[in-house]
């Protein structure tokens, strides 16, 4: 079966403590190194993955399988690594985002969402921190409810 779900963004961006959060484990996040798999759910990406050019074989690869990309931002970085031109690869399939961190200090929501739909993130946004957990329920029930997993809402904002 397809895992439904992959999370991509820069190093440090929170995916593994997402992830985590996502499965109920407490765990604090380590340094992700390769690929890691939760069961036919989802995958957590190494950030490096996603900032070396040379590595997007492997996102690409692995993205033509999952139901969902999922980009990981954190809410107080205001430039966008999203290599433009990465996600035209993924064709047909749109681009949901997580805003992570947004218990710190000097967050801009606003901003980071101009950001990202700027960046070509077309589906839906969900401001994040580990902190909060009802957040944190509302993306597990996004990705992972029992509902079957629609296509997002592309090209137009939720
Ligand atoms: N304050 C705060 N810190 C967070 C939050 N989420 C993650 N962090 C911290 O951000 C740091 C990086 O988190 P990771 O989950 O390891 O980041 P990552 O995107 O998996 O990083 P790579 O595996 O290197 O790609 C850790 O110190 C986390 O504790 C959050 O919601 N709030
Ligand atoms: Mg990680």
């Amino acid at each position: 079966m397809a895992p439904r779900f992959m999370l991509i963004g820069q190093i440090g961006a929170g995916k593994t403590t997402l992830f985590n959060g996502l499965f109920g484990k407490n765990e604090p996040a380590r340094k992700t190194q390769v690929m890691e798999f939760e069961g036919s759910s989802g995958i957590d990406t190494p950030g490096e993955y996603f900032s070396h050019p040379r590595m997007y074989h492997a996102l690409i690869t692995m993205s033509a399988e999952v139901e969902r990309l999922m980009y990981v931002h954190p809410a107080d970085v205001f430039d966008c690594r999203l290599p433009p031109g990465l996600l035209d690869v993924y064709a047909n399939k749109c681009i949901d985002a997580v805003v992570t961190k947004m218990d710190r200090p000097s967050t801009d929501l606003p901003r980071v969402e101009r950001l990202l739909r700027d960046a070509g993130v077309h589906g839906r946004i969900f401001p994040v921190s580990i902190h909060d957990l009802l957040s944190i329920a509302t993306v597990r029930s996004y990705l992972l409810g029992s509902a079957p997993c629609e296509p997002s809402p592309c090209g137009k904002a939720p």
